[in-house]
């Protein structure tokens, strides 16, 4: 169980939240003794760097942007003199990949995980009306036991280099926002919510947990703030006649509020935006409020020019609209839970969202897309180290589902990517991680996990946990590429051929296919990496969606180029985006844009 609330910070008639969003002190460790120096109790030098943000891309220097180690962060915070007796957080969205935070030099959290919130309760470390330092010590190193995975290795330089063993480059510092809250000492700590649809009425159960034994209340109101439903206790039911149901591009949002009362009094409220809708798997169907969808989307990235993996809001607004513009409805959070405010605004826009824990990197490869195209055999899940990374595991999801359960826009968990899954250790690694999601998920969603182009239905061992078979798929690309595309059609419609034999009786869709392909480039005839080529391949893979009825969408890769490791396979970055670095289109989004409109939302339902 989790000792902080994952509730996203929000001031109400209790509850104080001040951003500490801005310009904090930075500096690098690179000797490893930050803290037998002081550090913690204020850090040296008088660097200034951006919060939120990722830290690499700012500088000049190649050895700070490929620095791997601790990475310390400085501010001082002013606690008002109205907040005594309250409860008192510094509360982080993420510190990737891990953390220790330190206030007046008092160590007041420590964290693990780089794309989950935690807090630092400071109740008992704050001085009021005054000004207190913040010291976050961050390290970015890639390890197998934690995730995402990979290794750290050291440079005869005597540098330290972090070696993903995924494609995306390891940004990392605090790049998500800051806040600091002041909450009440019985305050709400957690809401569940479950929705059940009776013809045009609707019923939300749901679940509060406190900190304290005041009873509860909650009231639901409409769009327009009037009230539709009410309740009394921890556990109860709001009826809501003529519900206006939360729907896939046509969203509606209910206003739930919850109080702790005390003979009149409100000890506590916390509002937040729900939606009313259900989501099922029902054969090979996906059905939202019973009705079926077919998903047409992307696998994204928290990625941008200068701030790299730092939440950028006017990107996030941009990317919005783009989906829109294209005729999409859903992505994947590839490779890791995204910042809150991209699900509220999924929420707003009525996105559907695969959200990914960053279980990423389980399989032992620099460059897992090579290697997995090949067939060979692999192991991941029999390393010593294994106990440790599976706990890893299970806590991020566990802080994953916390944090986004109550989201209209989740509609699915995917609980690793492209992991390894050909051998039998694989096995009970994966039960206990797709139990402990059912376990944790009060709406049941269903659960995925993206396969890798390994996992054929002759070798994967562990498609059988997954409710919605997601499969990642590059023919055309790392298989027989270019001219040899008609060879790749083949071997494709045989590995669809084969899982078709299994009769699943379970919704397919591909969470990854694309082709790398440089906005600067085009050739006629086509080769590989010219635009001309990325048409070919989407026309190629869409003929072979269409040609199964079991298959229920395609979340092509990737939204956007993105930053990756430098190396041979990657110029300055993956280029399967179907938009720029920047945002811009490649010609394929018009081809996208096409066919995602022409699509029914019920397509082969
Ligand atoms: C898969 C990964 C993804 C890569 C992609 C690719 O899931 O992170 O970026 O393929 O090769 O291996 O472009």
């Amino acid at each position: 169980m989790l000792n902080y609330s994952m509730l996203y910070p929000r001031e109400s008639v209790s509850r104080r939240a001040v951003s500490l969003d801005g310009m904090w002190k930075f500096c690098l460790d690179w000797n490893s003794d930050g803290e037998s120096k002081s550090w913690q109790e204020g850090i040296p030098g008088d660097d200034m760097i951006p919060v939120p943000a990722s830290f690499q891309d700012f500088y000049t220097d190649k050895d700070i942007r490929e620095y791997a180690g601790d990475l310390w962060y400085e501010k001082d915070i002013f606690v008002p003199g109205e907040w005594k007796g309250k409860q008192i957080l510094v509360r982080f969205g993420a510190a990737t990949h891990r953390a220790v935070v330190y206030v007046n030099g008092i160590k007041a959290a420590e964290h693990e995980g780089g794309f989950l919130p935690f807090c630092a309760d400071v109740t008992d470390i704050v001085r009021y009306n005054a000004y207190n330092k913040v010291v976050v010590k961050v390290n970015n190193e890639l390890t197998v036991t934690n995730i995402p995975c990979g290794q750290t290795v050291t440079l005869p330089t005597e540098k330290k280099m972090c070696k993903p063993y995924f494609d995306f480059f390891n940004y990392s510092g605090l790049q998500r926002s800051v806040w600091l809250t002041a909450l009440p000492k019985e305050s709400v700590f957690d809401i569940d919510t479950v929705n059940e649809l009776c013809g045009q009425d609707a019923k939300v159960s749901y679940k509060v947990r406190t900190t304290g034994e005041h009873p509860v209340t909650v009231e639901l109101l409409d769009a327009e703030g009037n009230r539709v439903a009410s309740c009394d206790g921890k556990e109860g039911v709001l009826e809501v006649k003529d519900a206006h149901l939360w729907k896939v591009r046509s969203a509606y949002l209910y206003r739930m509020v919850v109080r702790i009362v005390d003979e009149g009094e409100i000890l506590d409220e916390y509002a937040q935006e729900i939606g009313i809708r259900t989501v099922e798997v029902k054969g090979t169907s996906i059905l939202i409020n019973g009705e079926p969808v077919y998903l047409r989307g992307f696998g994204k990235h928290e990625d941008s020019d200068i701030v790299g993996r730092g939440f950028n809001i006017g990107v996030m607004k941009r990317d919005f609209e783009l989906m829109k513009w294209i005729g999409a409805n859903s992505f994947r959070t590839s490779h890791y839970p995204y910042s809150e405010e991209i699900y509220q605004m999924a929420d707003r826009e009525g996105f559907l969202i695969i959200d990914e824990v960053p279980a990423v990197g389980l399989f032992e490869s620099l460059m897992n897309f090579m290697d997995a195209s090949t067939g060979k055999q692999t192991a991941f899940f029999e390393k010593e180290t294994t106990p440790i990374l599976l706990q890893a595991h299970l806590r991020a999801v566990e802080e994953m589902i916390t944090r986004d359960k109550n989201h209209p826009s989740v509609i699915a968990w995917s609980l690793l990517n492209e992991p390894e899954t050909t051998s039998d250790a694989a096995v009970p690694y994966f039960k206990e991680v797709f139990d402990r999601a059912r376990e944790l998920d009060p709406q049941k969603r269903p659960r995925t996990f993206a396969l890798v182009m390994n996992s054929t239905p002759d070798k994967c061992k562990c498609y059988q946990f997954s409710d919605i078979i997601a499969l990642n798929r590059y023919y055309g690309w790392y298989v027989s590429g270019g001219y040899d595309i008609s060879t790749a059609e083949v071997l494709f419609r045989k590995e669809m051929d084969a899982w078709k034999a299994l009769d699943l009786n379970k919704p397919f869709i591909f969470t990854e296919y694309g082709a790398d392909t440089l906005s600067s480039e085009h050739k006629l005839p086509s080769v590989m990496w010219s635009q001309e080529y990325q048409a070919e391949y989407l026309k190629m893979n869409n003929e072979v969606f269409d040609s199964y009825d079991f298959i229920k969408g395609e979340q092509i890769w990737n939204f956007a180029d993105f930053q990756t490791t430098e190396g041979i396979m990657r110029v300055n970055g993956n280029k399967k985006g179907v938009f720029t670095r920047q945002r811009q289109p490649k010609d394929i989004a018009y081809k996208l844009k096409e066919r995602w409109e022409s699509l029914p939302l019920g397509y082969k339902g």
